[in-house]
C-alpha cells in the first residue's frame, strides 16, 4: 500500500522505543524517511543527540544505508545494533566486516532492552539471547530467542514520534496511524519475507487489546486512517468477525486499510458490508509472485477468484489493490502481455507490476537465487530488476513493469494511478457497482487482453 509521496509511522520504533523505555532506558526516534532526511543529516542529528547506543531498522534496500550510517556513528564510539528481518538473517554477512557491533535476532522487544542492560553494565552480551556479534574473525550467536509468548499488550512510544507527518496518499489530509493485529502469516508463500521472519508461524493478538489500541490511536494521537501492517489479519475468519464486531461498537470514525488475500475475501463475501460498515476502506491483496506462473485449471481459477474478489469488494464500496509480478527467469514479451492481461481482467482500483526480488533467506531463493545478478542490496526494491530473463534484458523487464502501469491505468478513468492524490482512495472510486464487464473467466490469449471471448461470470 506503499506510496513514495506516503510517510508511514515505522511500528518496529514505536514498539521497540517503548519496550526500551519501560525498562528504563532514556529513547530517541529519528524517522529519517518520514523526515526526509538523507545519510549525512540523519548522522548529524545523531552525533547532536550524543547516545551511547544508536539502534537501526532497515529492510533490504535500506540496509547497506543503514550500515554506513552505523559505520559513520560508531567510529565516534556510540554502541550501534541493528534489527529486522535483513539482519535477523544476514549476519553472519555482514558482521565480519566491523560495521555494526550488534546484530539482534527476531523479535526485539525483550532482546533490545535486555542487551542495552547488559551494555549499561558491563556485561557478557554473550548471555542475552537472540543477539549475534564479531568476535575476533568468528561470529557469536548466542542462544535463540523465544517469540514473544504473548502480544497483548504491546509497548508503545508513539509520543517520541511526529505523529503529524504520517499520511497516506489513499486519503490526503488525514493522519496516519499504524498497528499490527497478528504477527506473521499461516500461507507459507516461498518468496513471502514475512513468512520466512516467523518461520510459518501466525500469531494473533486479543480482538479486546486490537481495539483498546485502535481507540488509543484515535483519541490520543488523533489518527484519522490506521494501516493494518500485518500481512493476514483476516486468516481467521471467526476472529475477524468479532473484531469487525468491536470496532462497530466503539463507532471510532475510523478509516482502515488492511491486507488480505483472494480466499479470505471469497470466504467472507457475504459479511464484507460489515467490514466496511466498521471503516475497512481499502484492502491490499497479498499474492505470492508463484501465482503468476500457474499453468492449467489452477491458473483458470485464480483468475476467476481474483475477479470475484475484487468484484465482491467493490460492491461493498471497498478499494482493493494488488500486485502482478514480472521479470521471472522465463519472461518474454508474451508472457508481460500475459500478466498485463490477468491484471486488466481482475480489474482492482490500482494494480502495481513489482520485479520479482527473491530474497536470500527465504524458499524461493533456491528456485530463483541462481538467476539473481547483483547482491548490491540498495536494488533489492523491486523495481530495480535484480534477475535476468533468458530471453529480456534488464531495463527491458523495468520498461515492461512501467508500460504495464501505464497500460492499466489508460483503460478506465476510475482506476487510480499509485501517489495521484486527486482520485486515490476508496471514497472516489466506487460509483457504481460493476463498473466493469463480467468479461473473462479464462486467461485472455497473449497480446490481446482486450479481445478476448465474453463469457459471463457466473453469479454466486
Ligand atoms: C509498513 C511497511 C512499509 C512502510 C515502512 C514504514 C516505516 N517507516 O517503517 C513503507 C510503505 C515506507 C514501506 C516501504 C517499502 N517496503 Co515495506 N513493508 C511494510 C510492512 C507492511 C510492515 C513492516 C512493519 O512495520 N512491521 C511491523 C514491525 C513491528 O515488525 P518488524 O519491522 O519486523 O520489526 C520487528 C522485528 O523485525 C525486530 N526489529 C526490527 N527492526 C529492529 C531494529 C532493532 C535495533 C531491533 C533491536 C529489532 C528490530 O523487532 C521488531 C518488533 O518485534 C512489511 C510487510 C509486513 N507485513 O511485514 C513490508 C515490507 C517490510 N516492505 C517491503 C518492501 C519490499 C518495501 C519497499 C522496497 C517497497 C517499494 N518497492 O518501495 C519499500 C522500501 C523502503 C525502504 N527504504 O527500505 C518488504 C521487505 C522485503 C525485504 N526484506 O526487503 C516487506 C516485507 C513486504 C513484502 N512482503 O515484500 N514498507
Ligand atoms: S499470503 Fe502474503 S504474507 Fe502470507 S505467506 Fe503469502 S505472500 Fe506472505
Amino acid at each position: 500500500m506503499g506510496d513514495p509521496t506516503d510517510a508511514w509511522p515505522p511500528l518496529s520504533l514505536v514498539h521497540l522505543a517503548g519496550a526500551a523505555r519501560e525498562e528504563g532506558h532514556a529513547c530517541e526516534v529519528v524517522d529519517a524517511l518520514a523526515l526526509g532526511l538523507g545519510i549525512d543529516e540523519v548522522e548529524r542529528v545523531v552525533q547532536g543527540l550524543r547516545p551511547d547506543v544508536l539502534c537501526v531498522t532497515a529492510a533490504t534496500p535500506g540496509f547497506p544505508a543503514a550500515l554506513e550510517l552505523c559505520r559513520r556513528v560508531r567510529a565516534t564510539g556510540c554502541t550501534t545494533v541493528i534489527g529486522g528481518v535483513h539482519a535477523s538473517f544476514m549476519y553472519p554477512e555482514f558482521l565480519p566486516a566491523g560495521d555494526v557491533d550488534f546484530a539482534v535476532v527476531g523479535e526485539g522487544e525483550e532482546t533490545l532492552p535486555e542487551l542495552l542492560h547488559c551494555l549499561a553494565a558491563g556485561g557478557d552480551p554473550a548471555r542475552v539471547a537472540g543477539v549475534a556479534f564479531a568476535l575476533g574473525n568468528r561470529v557469536i550467536r548466542t542462544a535463540a530467542r523465544p517469540r514473544l509468548a504473548a502480544l497483548d499488550p504491546l509497548p508503545k512510544a508513539w509520543d517520541l514520534l511526529p505523529v503529524s507527518r504520517y499520511s497516506w496518499s489513499g486519503r490526503p489530509g488525514a493522519r496516519l496511524g499504524a498497528i499490527v493485529s497478528s504477527r506473521g502469516c499461516p500461507r507459507r508463500c516461498a518468496s513471502c519475507c514475512p513468512s520466512a521472519q516467523y518461520d510459518g508461524a501466525w500469531r494473533t493478538r486479543s480482538v479486546d487489546a486490537v481495539a483498546y489500541e485502535l481507540a488509543q490511536l484515535r483519541r490520543e494521537q488523533g489518527v484519522d486512517v490506521v494501516g493494518f501492517y500485518d500481512p493476514a489479519p483476516t486468516a481467521d475468519a471467526h476472529r475477524f468477525a468479532r473484531l469487525i464486531g468491536r470496532i462497530l461498537e466503539l463507532d471510532l470514525g475510523l478509516e482502515i486499510a488492511i491486507w488480505s488475500s483472494v480466499p479470505d475475501v471469497l470466504r467472507d463475501e457475504a459479511v464484507l458490508p460489515t467490514w466496511r460498515a466498521a471503516g475497512v476502506t481499502h484492502v491490499g491483496i497479498c499474492r505470492d509472485p508463484a501465482e503468476d506462473r500457474l499453468e492449467g485449471p489452477e491458473r483458470v481459477r485464480a483468475l476467476s477468484d481474483g475477479r470475484r474478489a475484487v468484484h465482491a469488494l467493490r460492491a461493498a464500496g471497498i478499494a482493493c489493490e494488488t500486485s502482478f509480478w514480472l521479470g521471472f527467469p522465463d519472461e518474454t514479451a508474451a508472457t508481460v502481455e500475459e500478466t498485463l492481461g490477468r491484471a486488466l481482467a481482475w480489474d482492482p482500483d490500482t494494480a502495481r507490476f513489482p520485479l520479482l526480488t527473491p530474497l536470500p533467506y527465504t524458499r524461493a531463493w533456491r528456485t530463483y537465487g541462481s538467476h539473481v545478478v547483483t547482491r548490491d542490496y540498495r536494488l533489492y526494491n523491486q523495481r530495480d530488476p535484480i534477475v535476468k530473463p533468458r530471453d529480456m534484458e534488464l531495463h527491458e523487464v523495468a520498461e515492461a513493469s512501467e508500460r504495464c502501469s501505464g497500460r492499466f491505468l489508460a483503460g478506465r478513468p476510475s482506476r487510480v494511478a499509485p501517489g495521484d492524490v486527486r482520485r486515490a482512495g476508496p471514497w472516489l472510486v466506487h460509483p457504481v457497482e460493476s463498473a466493469v464487464p463480467d468479461r473473462l473467466d479464462t486467461e485472455p490469449p497473449a497480446g490481446s487482453p482486450e479481445d478476448a471471448p465474453v463469457r459471463p461470470v457466473p453469479r454466486q
